[in-house]
């Protein structure tokens, strides 16, 4: 058994530091901070390190992806629109050999037919959507989940 404890990299994709500022009637009026901040509370009772990025470049996230090989145990994303276009993230996230749960704060099947198709999805060990906010403390939960089993075996 291991005891040691996982750390997990949350990364947010373009224009989600905009969250609770515009279109509420699809994302919300929680910040982007105040959803960092619950997922922190539920890292720690959890038992999880968190670390928590955001970025607008496709190029800053892959980088972010590479370094969490040396540093971060778990995945969780929510690529925004790069879900949909990405092809360089998918290689990246399946490149980096742990975990990836992916998440969106809206249902991403009931929207336009364009934001039907995730690339990420391929890679992901789970998908979660729909949910807002709740669908982070989610997969912060089905994160610990399969951590848990990991170091089991
Ligand atoms: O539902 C989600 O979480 C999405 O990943 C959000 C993306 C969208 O492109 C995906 O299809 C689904 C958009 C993030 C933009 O967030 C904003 C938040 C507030 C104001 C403007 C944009």
């Amino acid at each position: 058994m291991d005891y040691s404890v996982s750390s997990v990299l949350l990364l947010n994709g373009p224009n989600l530091n905009l969250l609770g500022t515009r279109q509420p009637e699809i994302y919300g009026y929680d910040t982007l901070a105040d959803l960092e901040s619950q997922c922190q509370k539920r890292a720690r009772s959890l038992g999880l390190e968190l670390e928590c990025r955001q970025s607008n470049w496709e190029g800053q996230l892959i980088g972010w992806v590479h370094e969490a090989r040396g540093k971060h145990e778990g995945i969780i994303i929510n690529p925004a629109a790069l879900t949909h276009t990405s092809v360089a993230l998918m290689d990246a996230l399946l490149g980096v050999d742990r975990p990836v749960v992916e998440v969106h704060l809206s249902n991403i099947h009931s929207r336009e037919e364009f934001r039907h198709h995730s690339y990420v999805s391929r890679v992901a060990q789970a998908v979660i959507c729909g949910l807002g906010p709740q669908g982070y403390l989610l997969a912060m939960d089905a994160m610990a989940h399969l951590l848990n089993s990991d170091k089991e075996d």
